[in-house]
């Protein structure tokens, strides 16, 4: 072909000033000169090897860290052409080296399908490197060329003879551009995998010459591994269902499962992007689900007529979804780009989720059945909340005659001033209003035999009489109208018997917190009263024991001292006279109470917790058992 030289120079000059303008402003290739920018680099790379992989061409991925932290990326696909582009007159491995945007314009027919933060192409990765070398294994020889600064500085040579196909490229991130230049191998590590899920089959390696270390990341289950293993330990609700279905050039990939836990982890990909703000693909998801549940709820008669519909909140209780589909053309908006914008990708995700969902429920009844139970429990106990905040916002909690009549309030208009003991029982209750400091301690008793403790379930405890008057007396609202400021006392602290009724009413009470005013326990503001457990009575003097270890020094000194004594187990609070339940519980001269914590803190502790509050719930009494005295470990120990 005659080479027009004219359009040949101008594509040099174009060529060059587009490089020069990736060195000038590198952040908006790459996002930042910082760590991100410098691990984009080997996503990009990595990124046009996965490509092959989609195309069905390569089926490992091989990745080096160097001593002197150059990478290399390794592919067994087709290799990059080597032959000269048509008009170009140059190879097809310069031309995606050194051409913005050439990655996937040539080489016929294939899109590129996965994608660099913004598709940028390896000539970006080729402008920001002190030196890039790539390696061509194809039609039986080995090529091999360098560039220093997206300069080429050799052409394209055959170097040997080969057997195989593939690439490799070599690259050293330029330092006068990176202001970080070493690697971390985990961010690497975690990419790699996260791939190895979207790829099913596909086998990536990472090496790190740094430290000798080598990892090996393939699925073979692909993103239903990843399901299965986010649900580990989290009680699944059977066993994961599989979508997978091209329609209109779109594939369509999902695994879903539900656990016991309230939570939701839904992870969207598109073109194995993690799309973090969502978009057209998710509403699309989540609209399936919600109409489809539904759907199969009322034809198997699974709502009753007072039943609410189930919402998409309520269908996503406990729910644990991956949705990763591949596309030929995304439209990357938002914020960070990562917001799928094709309007005609929503109603097909929603059809394809929706027929595939669908038939599982006709051929699954049993799981399904369990699908619809949670999601009808998560619409009562909506319900059920959305009642109790009326019936809060109907009544103004600061008016004093609205309060709960078995409220004996304080005195003290200052709520930071003011505790309240929230009481199991009756009698105890009466103890603690005649025992009480009556200007800062509200006393509220509850009938701890009312609540059915064993199978008590949270919607039912915001039906129930006792809980209401708790959220009146406490006056912060619940749930999304938790208002911290609102608060009429500043510590709440549970006080029961030290026995397994106790235990049991203390926990359920403080599930209830849990679930529907967190904030109070994050702050700090919920206890657990420590009754004392024996009295010691020795002549006219009274010791109180607050544990076995504590009883044993007591009666050791006092028969060291050869007083004679008695000991009385107190089996409840009641057992206690007024007195004696302010000097040893109430007193804050001289209690001790247990502050209650979130574990955890800033390690999705609410999470865990979540989990322990659902054992806790659930039906097996072993793992209760495990986390009651888990529970008793993690309270701390404070005096006040
Ligand atoms: C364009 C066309 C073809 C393959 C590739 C690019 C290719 C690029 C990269 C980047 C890293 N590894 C790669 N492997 C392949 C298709 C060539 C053909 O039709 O044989």
């Amino acid at each position: 072909m005659a080479m027009d030289h004219t359009a040949y120079d101008a594509q040099q000059i174009q060529v060059l000033e587009g490089l020069e303008g990736v060195r000038r402003r590198p952040g908006m290739y790459v996002g930042s000169t910082g760590s991100r920018g410098l691990h984009h680099l080997v996503f990009e790379v990595v990124d046009n090897s996965v490509d092959e992989a989609l195309a069905g061409h390569c089926r490992r991925i091989d990745v080096t860290i160097h001593k002197d932290n150059s990478v290399t990326v390794a592919d067994d696909g087709r290799g990059i052409p080597v032959d000269d582009v048509p008009r170009v007159g140059k190879p097809g491995v310069e031309v995606v080296m050194t051409m913005l945007h050439a990655g996937g314009k040539f080489g016929g027919g294939g899109y590129k399908i996965s994608g660099g933060l913004h598709g940028v192409g390896v000539s970006v990765v080729n402008a920001l490197s002190e030196w890039l070398e790539v390696e061509v294994h194809r039609d039986g020889k080995r090529h091999a060329q360098r560039f220093e600064r997206g300069r080429r500085v050799t052409p394209l040579r055959v170097v040997g003879k080969s057997a195989r196909t593939g690439t490799t490229v070599t690259f050293k991130p330029a330092p006068e551009i990176f202001v970080e230049t070493d690697y971390d191998s985990t961010i690497l590590a975690g990419r790699l995998d996260e791939l190895a899920y979207l790829n099913a089959g596909l086998v990536l390696t990472l090496t790190d010459e740094r430290s000798g270390e080598r990892r090996e990341f393939t699925h073979k289950g692909g993103i239903v591994e990843l399901v299965r293993s986010l649900n580990k330990n989290k009680g699944a609700l059977g066993d994961a269902i599989t979508i997978h279905r091209v329609r209109d050039g779109v594939e369509v990939d999902a695994a879903i499962q539900y656990n016991t836990s309230y939570l939701e982890h839904v992870f969207t990909y598109v073109n194995t992007i993690n799309t973090v703000e969502g978009g057209t693909h998710l509403v699309g998801f989540r609209s399936a689900l919600t109409r489809t549940i539904n759907d199969y709820a009322r034809r198997q008669g699974l709502l009753k007529n007072g039943d609410v519909s189930l919402q998409g909140e309520d269908v996503r209780e406990g729910l644990t979804a991956v949705l990763s589909i591949k596309l030929p053309e995304p439209q990357f908006e938002g914020q960070t780009k990562t917001k799928l914008g094709n309007p005609e990708v929503k109603g097909l995700v929603e059809s394809v989720v929706g027929e595939e969902l669908a038939e599982y429920c006709e051929t699954h009844p049993t799981e399904a059945r369990k699908i619809v139970a949670k999601a009808v429990q998560a619409a009562r106990a909506r319900e059920a909340a959305r009642q109790a905040r009326e019936l809060v916002r109907r009544k103004n909690a600061l008016d004093v005659s609205t309060l709960p009549g078995k409220l004996a309030d304080c005195a003290e208009k200052d709520p930071t001033k003011c505790e309240i003991f929230v009481v199991e029982g009756e009698s105890a209750g009466g103890s603690a209003k005649a025992g009480r400091d009556r200007q800062f301690q509200a006393i509220l008793p509850i009938q701890g035999k009312i609540l059915n403790v064993e199978k008590a379930r949270v919607d039912k405890m915001l039906s129930h009489e006792e809980i209401r008057a708790l959220i009146t007396a406490l006056g912060t609202g619940i749930d999304k109208e938790f208002n911290f400021e609102r608060r009429r006392y500043d510590r709440v602290i549970l006080m029961a018997d030290a026995d397994v009724d106790g235990a049991h009413i203390r926990t359920l009470l403080l599930t209830f917190l849990y679930r529907y005013m967190p904030g109070l326990i994050e702050r700090g503001k919920v206890f657990i009263a420590q009754p004392p457990l024996y009295l010691i009575r020795a002549g006219k003097k009274n010791y109180y024991a607050y544990s076995d270890v504590e009883r044993d020094e007591i009666t050791a000194d006092l028969t060291k001292q050869n007083v004679p004594y008695e000991i009385q187990r107190y089996k409840g609070l009641a057992e206690m006279n007024p007195e004696q339940l302010w000097e040893t519980t109430m007193n804050p001269a001289t209690r001790t109470l247990l502050q209650v914590e979130l574990d955890g803190g800033e390690l999705d502790g609410a999470g865990e917790l979540d989990q322990l509050f659902k054992t806790l719930m659930g039906d097996d009494v072993e793992p209760r058992r495990q986390f009651i005295q888990k529970y008793a470990k993690e309270v701390r120990n404070l005096d006040i």
